[in-house]
């Protein structure tokens, strides 16, 4: 190749990248098969790859350039880990939490956290996800973000619902709305670690398959079920 050609390839490169959001981090829990402790299961807390018992990865976290999983997906005290196949998730036995307030006290959420290699800065701009939830069941939720990993701000003020999705032949889940965080301001230039919190709780139904409570996993869609999308810059 020539210099000619190379110098435009760079150039439309550089030009054409900061336009562009990417996705900086994902999770798939495709091939997933919960065999108990001595066996393969999905991971908790899922930061990295899993070795299926053939020696293979399988359920890969895809992790852009500049971007790194500072802490793996992660179930707040308040869920079990449920033993669905190709899903990562739990089942809550939480029948009373009617606010967001109250689905935190009793632990029922689930956290991640992504930082930024050392020499880059992240715009962040949207949370991607897909979600099982027991045919019959509403589930109410909110998103949280923290920056010190103990005090979490709202994102959506107003709590959203997943109506049941799961449990009829071939149910596979449901891709939620997407989340809009490119406008919170210590978001668009990130420097540091951020961890995300998504708060759940029951607002009805009952569940036919567990002692009472509820079930939320992520999975059972083509493709990754849970992204972080937004930019990766070089430089502070
Ligand atoms: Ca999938």
């Amino acid at each position: 190749m020539n210099k000619k050609l190379l110098s435009l390839l760079a150039l439309s490169a550089t030009s054409l990248w900061p336009l562009q959001a990417e996705m900086l981090v994902s999770w798939d829990p495709e091939g997933f098969i919960y065999k108990g402790a001595d066996k393969i299961k999905p991971p908790q807390p899922w930061a990295e790859s899993v070795n299926s018992p053939a020696g293979e990865a399988i359920s890969i976290v895809t992790v852009a350039p500049g971007v790194k999983v500072s802490e793996g997906l992660d179930l707040g005290p308040g869920f079990k880990a449920s033993r669905l196949n190709t899903a990562w998730g739990g089942v809550s036995s939480d029948e009373h939490s009617k606010t967001a307030a109250e689905a935190e006290r009793a632990g029922n959420f689930i956290t991640f956290s992504i930082a930024p290699e050392p020499g880059y800065q992240l715009a962040l701009k949207s949370i991607e996800m897909n979600a099982l939830v027991r045919e019959g069941v509403t589930l109410g939720y909110i998103w949280q973000y923290s920056l010190d990993g103990t005090t979490f701000t709202d994102i959506t003020t107003t709590p959203s619902t997943i109506a049941g999705n799961f449990g009829r032949p071939g149910g596979r889940g449901q891709t939620l709305d997407s989340l809009n965080i490119s406008n919170i301001a210590p978001l668009k230039k990130l420097g540091t670690a951020v961890t995300f919190r998504l708060v759940l709780w029951k607002i009805s139904g009952e569940t036919l398959t567990e002692p009472g409570g509820f079930l939320f996993a992520i999975g059972r869609m083509p493709g990754e079920d849970l992204s972080v999308q937004g930019e990766a810059k070089k430089g502070q």
